[in-house]
């Protein structure tokens, strides 16, 4: 469709509103055989696509830089099959996450991935960014939770990796070079995914902490008390908490703490998990690891403590401009560089500085906001933040993927020889690049 004015803004904006493309033309094809003909067709005229799916991606990987033509997968939103026996989804990349995990819960069955972006992001979104979110520690990546898919490459071919089969060990695994490739590869089209069954116990705490380290301990209390019931364990600090307090204009039911942590135990026995619950929170107040703490049974209570740690990144917005870094880190130094960049930053007009994440995947959400975008904020953190990643050892992307926001930053961390086998896969399987050209490879 060719975009009126008020259509421009919603396909070639990021969703943080940092990167502006200049398309004119957005398609949004409804099958395969679509995409393979426009592809075909760019292809043969070096015309650039960008793949798109819920454009909530935080690194600018879904929004043109130019004029390149936006794919939008948006009206792909089929559900092809679901096998209650298996737990296999096979369902076209266009499908919203929060759809599809209300479609599965209707068999007993959950998402393995959850993402406050979920009412937006499609699976092949996800698939493309390797999306990580909440339940990782639990279910692990979609590495492993993705079974196969079909994709369309920049020629128009079709290539057809789609099975349910938990094992099929005939040949290369191509569908990981589609996973995390941010659509520079190819067009996710199709995907099939294992879903693990609904828990029918489900428990959530939440605890208010003094330190940082105290955080540390209690994570390694609950993997060594909790096992195999643990689906969740999120940290926030107190600024990332007032952040959300204020969104929602709702109080967080604990006293007030410079940490937060909130752990989710998913099980099949009520008793049990409460059980299991109840010694590790046992163990962490006789420890004085806590200064306070509640506990949710109830799945209203569990939704209305979850919106505290996901409401962040929206309440975050609200102060104007949000600076977005999502990295991992050795737990060791893990919020080290949020008291090092409040310091670096105090000459400047910042408004927050604040951190909170999947801690338990090593995975730190920094972010600073600012009334509006100021150069010398940015440029302080890029300086300061990208040194201190590469000296603990970290990455510069977690889970939110590179990108045009990182790529500039892929020669810092990637070896020649590295970037040089990223560029002849590229070459092989896009040659005329025309595929979300200006992203991930530098
Ligand atoms: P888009 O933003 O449309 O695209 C993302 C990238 O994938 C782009 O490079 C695009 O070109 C490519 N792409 C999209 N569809 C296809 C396709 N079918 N084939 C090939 N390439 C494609 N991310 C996390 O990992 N964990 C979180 O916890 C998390 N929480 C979030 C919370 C909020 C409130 C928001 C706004 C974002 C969050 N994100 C999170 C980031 C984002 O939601 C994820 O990266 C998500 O996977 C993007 O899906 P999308 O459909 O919106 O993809
Ligand atoms: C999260 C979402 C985006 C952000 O909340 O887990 O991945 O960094 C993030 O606020
Ligand atoms: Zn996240």
């Amino acid at each position: 469709m060719l975009l009126q004015n008020e259509d421009v803004i919603n396909y070639n904006v990021d969703w943080l509103r940092r990167f502006r493309g200049n398309s004119r033309l957005v398609l949004r094809p409804k099958t395969t055989e679509h995409i393979s003909k426009i592809l075909k067709y760019c292809n043969e005229r070096r015309l650039a696509v960008v793949p798109q799916g819920g454009n909530t991606g935080l690194v600018g990987g879904s929004v043109p830089l130019f004029d390149e033509i936006i794919l939008s997968t948006q009206l792909m939103n089929e559900i092809i099959n679901f096998d209650c026996n298996s737990g296999v989804l096979t369902c076209q990349s266009g499908c919203v996450l929060e759809n599809l995990s209300a479609n599965v819960s209707e068999h007993g069955y959950m998402m393995p991935l959850d993402l406050g972006s979920k009412g937006s992001c499609n699976i092949g979104g996800n698939i493309s960014t390797n999306a990580g979110g909440i339940r990782l520690i639990r279910f692990g990546s979609l590495h492993g939770s993705t079974l196969g898919l079909e994709a369309v490459t920049a020629d128009g071919s079709v290539i057809d990796c789609l099975t349910s089969m938990r094992k099929d060990n005939v040949g290369y695994h191509l569908k990981h070079l589609f996973i995390g490739s941010e659509g520079t590869l190819g067009i996710v089209t199709k995907v099939s995914i294992l879903c693990p069954k609904a828990p029918s116990s489900v428990n959530l705490a939440l605890l208010g902490c003094s330190n940082f380290d105290d955080v540390l301990k209690i994570l390694a209390l609950t993997k060594s008390n909790l096992g195999e019931i643990l689906s969740a364990f999120e940290f926030l600090d107190a600024v990332s908490m007032r952040c959300s307090e204020r969104y929602l204009s709702q109080k967080c039911p604990i006293q007030s703490a410079p940490f937060y942590v909130l752990i989710e135990t998913s099980g099949s026995n009520d008793d049990h998990d409460q059980e299991k619950l109840g010694g590790l929170l046992e163990a962490v107040s006789s420890s004085g690891l806590i200064v306070d703490g509640t506990l949710a049974t109830d799945l209203s209570k569990i939704s209305t403590l979850w919106k505290l740690r996901e409401s962040i990144t929206l309440g975050l917005l609200e102060d104007g401009f949000c600076y977005k870094y999502d990295v991992s880190l050795p737990l060791s130094s893990f919020y080290d560089i949020v008291t090092l960049m409040e310091d670096k930053l105090k000459e400047l007009p910042y408004l927050k500085v604040c951190g909170y994440g999947h801690v338990a995947d090593g995975n730190l959400h920094f972010n600073v906001t600012s009334r509006i975008y100021d150069e010398r904020i940015s440029g302080t953190i890029e300086k300061e933040l990208y040194k201190f990643v590469a000296s603990a050892g970290g990455s510069i992307s977690a889970e939110h993927g590179v990108g045009q926001f990182k790529r500039d930053h892929m020669t810092d961390v990637k070896s020649p020889e590295v970037l040089s086998l990223m560029r002849n896969i590229k070459s092989i399987m896009d040659p005329h690049c025309i595929l979300n050209p200006y992203k991930v490879i530098p």
